[in-house]
């Protein structure tokens, strides 16, 4: 980088006294000089990426965090940048106020963003459609101890790494609205290549922005209607990520980017070849979840429709082009589409799915399929479309995400369709980018592993890290390791208590569950073992505990009220082992507030402990957990989703498994009675009965005592204690107890565990997923 003309270039945008400049103002100073600075290396990709087969990743959600840091450190600019800063008298880290970029809710969201960055590294032609959100995922605050929502105005100093194209614009229609859709296009910058792939947002907005007739006629809200009823679209993120609620604005959002990336798709095709008739040989599309599935039906429509093409010409081209990747097991996630809400809304599109429909039924009696099979996989049943039937139908390969998952997708979720077409479903373990996750946010132990290594190629090839394991019994190595990890939870008790004002101890044991919050991620077990603890230590039962941090991080969907009494239970947890002062030096719980990915990037890196706790069977795969165990902490969980496979890598003896498996479960769940263990075990009584006897507060809602009956007595729609936490408790607490004994007991040996997750990690880059995509999946190359 020529560092003279990139400071001219950049103060040319700043008012003359710099140092009076906001953050704001440095910002998208900054941010725009970059892409200046770039721009022909992003027009070259654009370029290429459109001569040769390519993919399309379809998402709703991309959750890229905050660009500015990140986009430095791929460019390789970073250090130039930051002395060109100090330069000038301003500061880099000012940036730190710029808002993160939430458009997701957590790891389906992360994981897209993840995928782009490792595809534009690897040179691959892939590209990201998705929605530009006004609003992203809410911001949080703590009150009281309960979580409060605000809008996530993320836009609000301008997003200077975002190119609006207006000559890009489509047209959506749905019956008796027409809206725009307008593209910003993010670039996404790969490490060391000139490589560049584009994310493509859209915005929805009015085909006329006011209409002065009725303005004249003084009807100002109806002036303004059409342009505020088509901004809805693209308005805000939904937040939940697990139930469907079938809400039409959903499926108008649906529709908005699928049809608008698949016109796009199909205009860069035409003007390239002149027809269509190729178009299979030239693009996939990864439908990340059930999302953007009704981008099967609109493809054949616009082929239908437009081009001139036979339904089952169109239909047989759909089939070649499509990918669908599953998330989660959970049934509730599964998307079923009411049969009149679609009508109403989409005619074309209605009629076309009872094609599609149709097609399936006429392909499975011809081959012979039984009634009752054919009725399960329809993709219309009685008044619901659905959408993950209508994916496994018109796709050529099907994806879970973690071993574990793929085969929970083959023997149940997906069953029927596994045995109808085996060859479609492949498994794609997870994984996550090491330019953000370590590179970025843990520069310390980046030059340290750079070091050691002679160079830092190991960005690029994350399996280097192995190498590094003939220093695991090299004291001089893992004191330095542990410095930088004490250094890490510094910075992070020093963030704790300038963003949250809580006072941490970077001397304790820092234990982290950082994730979204839901009943089967467990969080309340969590805080139940930390009231174990507090009892035991007051009882005498635990003795020489080791001082230790319970940090939390997490947002609950703004209407699932069990989660959000979870959080509340957490704090109030927390209250009572700090106002005793037998346990306030050797307990602290802290519950962070706007966990997002800007707060990750922190808490990851100061990680003694990774919590991946979530029932057997239920957690599809998890990332959190790789970004953990890249930065050199411990995973004490389950046997569930990646963990299995970050045990099998970093091996049992180097983490802290517990619980019932699988298979366990199996046996142990229709004979299962949570009150006889609670009747049995007085520990588990003790913790679970806190939720009514009086030691906790939930402000009087009631809230406490439901999740209570929810564990003893169930509820009209599941078992008691269907997550299985009173099961797991006593194995988990013991083994918890162990793990932080093992800490304090043998500091080197503990610290010889961290370091072999830590190079045993290289498995769960995102560019060894990306690269088993890229050539089984889509059949594209670099
Ligand atoms: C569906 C219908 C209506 C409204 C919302 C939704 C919805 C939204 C988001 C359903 C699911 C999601 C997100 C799911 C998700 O993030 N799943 C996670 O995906 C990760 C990446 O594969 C896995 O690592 C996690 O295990 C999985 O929970």
């Amino acid at each position: 980088m020529d560092k003279e003309l990139f400071i001219e270039k950049f103060t040319g945008k700043l008012p003359k006294d710099i140092k009076s400049a906001s953050p704001q103002q440095l910002h998208d100073a900054l941010g725009k000089t970059v892409m200046e600075m770039f721009a022909d290396r992003w027009d070259n990709a654009r370029q290429q990426h459109l001569s040769k087969r390519r993919a399309a990743y379809l998402s709703m959600e991309f959750l890229v965090g905050r660009a500015v840091y990140n986009n430095l450190l791929v460019l390789g600019i970073y250090d130039e940048v930051d002395e060109a800063f100090r330069e000038l008298g301003i500061d880099l880290a000012s940036l730190e106020e710029i808002e993160d970029a939430a458009l997701g809710n957590g790891g389906l969201g992360r994981l897209a963003a993840c995928f782009l960055d490792s595809a534009a590294t690897l040179a691959l032609p892939l590209d990201g459609y998705g929605i530009r959100y006004k609003y992203g995922l809410f911001k949080q605050s703590i009150e009281d101890g309960f979580q409060k929502e605000d809008i996530d105005d993320w836009t609000r100093y301008g997003d200077p790494w975002s190119v609006r194209c207006d000559e890009d614009t489509v047209l959506i229609e749905y019956s008796g609205q027409t809206v725009k859709a307008v593209p910003y296009d993010m670039p996404v910058f790969g490490f060391r290549t000139e490589n560049v792939g584009t994310l493509r947002l859209w915005q929805a907005e009015p085909v006329k922005e006011f209409d002065f007739d009725l303005f004249n006629k003084q009807d100002y809200l109806e002036a303004s209607r059409e342009k505020i009823y088509a901004e809805d679209i693209s308005r805000v993120l939904y937040p939940n990520d697990d139930t469907d609620e079938g809400k039409k604005l959903r499926l108008k959002q649906q529709y908005f980017f699928s049809c608008a990336s698949l016109t796009d798709i199909i205009r860069k095709h035409k003007a390239r070849f002149g027809t269509l008739e190729n178009l299979a040989d030239y693009i996939s599309v990864q439908l990340n979840d059930t999302h953007p599935v009704i981008s099967i039906p609109e493809l054949i429509r616009q082929l239908v429709d437009n081009e001139g093409f036979t339904f089952e010409k169109a239909l047989e081209m759909a089939k070649k082009i499509f990918n669908y990747t599953n998330h989660t097991v959970m049934q509730e996630a599964l998307e079923k589409w009411r049969t009149d809400l679609v009508e109403e809304l989409l005619p074309r599109i209605y009629s076309i799915i009872i094609q599609i429909n149709e097609a399936l039924i006429a392909d499975m009696y011809a081959a012979g399929v039984q009634k009752e099979k054919t009725d399960r996989i329809k993709i219309i049943k009685g008044d619901l479309i659905h959408m993950a039937d209508m994916a496994c139908y018109a796709s050529s390969h099907i994806n879970g995400v973690a071993e574990i998952h793929t085969q929970i997708l083959k023997d149940s979720v997906l069953a029927d369709w596994f045995s109808l077409a085996p060859e479609k479903f492949r498994n794609e373990t997870n994984g996550i980018t090491q330019r953000r996750w370590i590179a970025l946010c843990n520069r310390e132990l980046s030059s340290l592993i750079t070091e050691l290594l002679g160079d830092d190629n190991w960005i690029n090839v994350l399996d280097r890290l192995r190498e590094l394991v003939k220093f695991a019994d090299d004291e001089n190595v893992l004191r330095r390791f542990i410095d930088i990890k004490q250094g890490k939870k510094q910075q992070l008790a020093d963030f704790i208590k300038a963003h949250d004002g809580i006072d941490t101890d970077a001397n304790t044991v820092f234990d982290i569950q950082i994730k979204r919050l839901h009943e089967y991620k467990r969080q309340l077990l969590n805080a139940f073992s930390i009231l174990w603890i507090y009892y035991g230590i007051k009882d005498g039962s635990i003795q020489d505990f080791t001082p230790t941090t319970f940090i939390f991080g997490a947002k609950s969907a703004p209407g699932y009220r069990r989660a959000k009494a979870i959080i509340k239970f957490i704090n109030e947890v927390g209250r009572i082992v700090s106002s005793d002062p037998d346990t306030r030096d050797l307990i602290k719980v802290v519950f962070v507030q706007n966990y997002n990915v800007s707060y990750a990037e922190k808490l990851v890196a100061a990680a003694d402990v990774s919590e991946q706790i979530s029932t057997a069977g239920t957690e599809a795969s998890g990332t959190g957990n790789m970004k953990l165990m890249l930065n050199g902490a411990v995973t004490l969980g389950t046997f569930d989703g990646a963990n299995i496979e970050i045990v099998q890598e970093a091996g049992e003896e180097n983490n802290y498994i517990f619980g019932a498996r699988v298979e366990d479960l199996e046996k142990i769940v229709p004979e299962y009675d949570s009150r006889s263990i609670f009747a049995n075990d007085p520990m588990v009584k003790k913790v679970v009965s806190s939720l009514i006897d009086g030691t906790v507060s939930d402000g009087g809602s009631g809230d406490f005592r439901e999740l209570y009956t929810a564990l003893l007595d169930g509820a009209s729609w599941h078992a008691p204690d269907h997550y299985y936490l009173l099961g797991d408790m006593r194995d988990y607490v013991e083994t918890k107890l162990r793990c932080i004994k093992d800490y304090s007991a043998d500091r080197h040996a503990f610290a010889r565990k961290q370091w072999l997750n830590m190079c045993n990690s290289g498995k769960f880059s995102s560019d060894r997923t990306i690269a088993d995509y890229a050539a089984n999946i889509w059949g594209i190359k670099q």
